[in-house]
């Protein structure tokens, strides 16, 4: 069985963790990521891909576990040198092991590779179990408006900060207005990703951000579509349990585009041409009714990845939904 699976950072890392864990036993199964660059950052002369590396950390047995990105026994001398040059900003946790993989990422990049090949060289390292292909070769930034926030130069004006200046400086403590995948319209799905989507027996959407994560995935040109033609079932799993996101800041951007913190209106905002199936949490029960009207059909399940035998019960779920709504 082909999967495919759009990924965003933490939360889509773990469950393809669980994943993994779910088809081992199943042979002839192989794992496809897409996963998320608009999260992607240029520091001090390096490019940063947290997604990309979440993804290749967490599967790879590299990632420090208790914060979800980076590198596990990890140090920061220099970042701390960085900062005693006053070099910043000195607000992004780049740690010395990490730097290795930003060195050798913009090195490639450098040379002229692009970022698809430069991020297949990087798992030759980690052997992360699946094949990981950035949506895009591209450049594509998120982007959010803001309200600049008292105290800060330019308090109450409006612009535009960096998704990371956003969600690690400000720790989406500020209204967000608007989310701007910069550059997605003139970008193109790296190589591979549109074939694998064709030859895919089943996509998957995890628990990640459906705006910056999932979302800047489908506003890669010629995405959404395909994966609304590839004619398999897509099951996602609901980010949002009891109103409120598992982990990060997905009601901040929710509400930025309109959509209620809610595991049914995610639903709804992906679409029933999009989703043929869609898990909420237990705790959600009651929103099954909704999102079956809506044409996608729902069931309630444990969504909490407390370990990786949870998440892995959780993609058993989404699986045996996909073969329900197969059938
Ligand atoms: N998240 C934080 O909250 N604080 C940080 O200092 C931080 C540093 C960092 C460095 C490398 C990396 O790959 C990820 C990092 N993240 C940090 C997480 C990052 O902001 C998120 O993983 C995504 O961009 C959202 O999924």
């Amino acid at each position: 069985m082909r999967i495919v699976v759009l990924a965003g950072g933490i939360g889509g890392a773990r469950f393809l963790r669980g994943l993994k864990r779910a088809v081992t036993d199943i042979d002839g199964t192989d794992i496809t990521v897409i996963g998320n660059t608009g999260d992607d950052i240029h520091l001090f002369g390096l490019k940063v891909c947290p997604d990309l590396d979440t993804v290749m950390y967490t599967l790879g047995g590299g990632i420090d576990e208790e914060r979800g990105w980076g590198r596990t026994d990890e140090t920061f001398r220099v970042k701390e040198e960085l900062a005693a040059y006053g070099a910043g900003p000195g607000w992004f946790g780049l740690g010395d092991r990490d730097f290795a993989t930003h060195i050798v990422r913009t090195q490639m990049l450098a040379a002229g590779y692009p970022l698809s090949a430069v991020t297949e060289a990087l798992c030759d390292r980690w052997q992360p179990g699946v094949r990981l292909l950035p949506m895009s070769d591209d450049r594509i930034e998120t982007h959010v408006a803001i309200t600049v926030p008292d105290g800060e130069e330019g308090a109450g004006e409006r612009r535009a900060v960096h998704f990371q200046e956003f969600w690690v400086r400000l720790r989406a403590a500020v209204p967000a207005h608007a989310v701007v995948p910069v550059g997605a319209d003139q970008a193109k799905p790296a190589p591979g990703v549109l074939e694998a989507i064709a030859a895919a027996d089943v996509i998957l959407f995890p628990p990640s951000n459906p705006v910056v994560s999932i979302g800047t995935i489908l506003a890669v040109p010629g995405v959404r579509e395909a994966i609304a033609e590839a004619g398999v079932p897509v099951v996602g799993l609901s980010p949002i349990v009891g109103g409120a996101p598992v982990r990060g800041m997905a009601d901040k951007v929710l509400a930025a585009v309109g959509v209620e913190s809610s595991a049914a209106a995610v639903a709804e905002h992906y679409g029933s041409g999009l989703l043929d199936g869609w898990l909420v949490d237990t705790a959600d029960a009651d929103a099954v009714d909704r999102v079956e009207q809506a044409g996608i059909r729902c069931r309630a399940v444990p969504l909490m990845m407390s370990d990786p035998d949870a998440a892995a019960e959780m993609a058993r779920r989404a699986l045996a939904l996909a073969e329900e709504v197969r059938a």
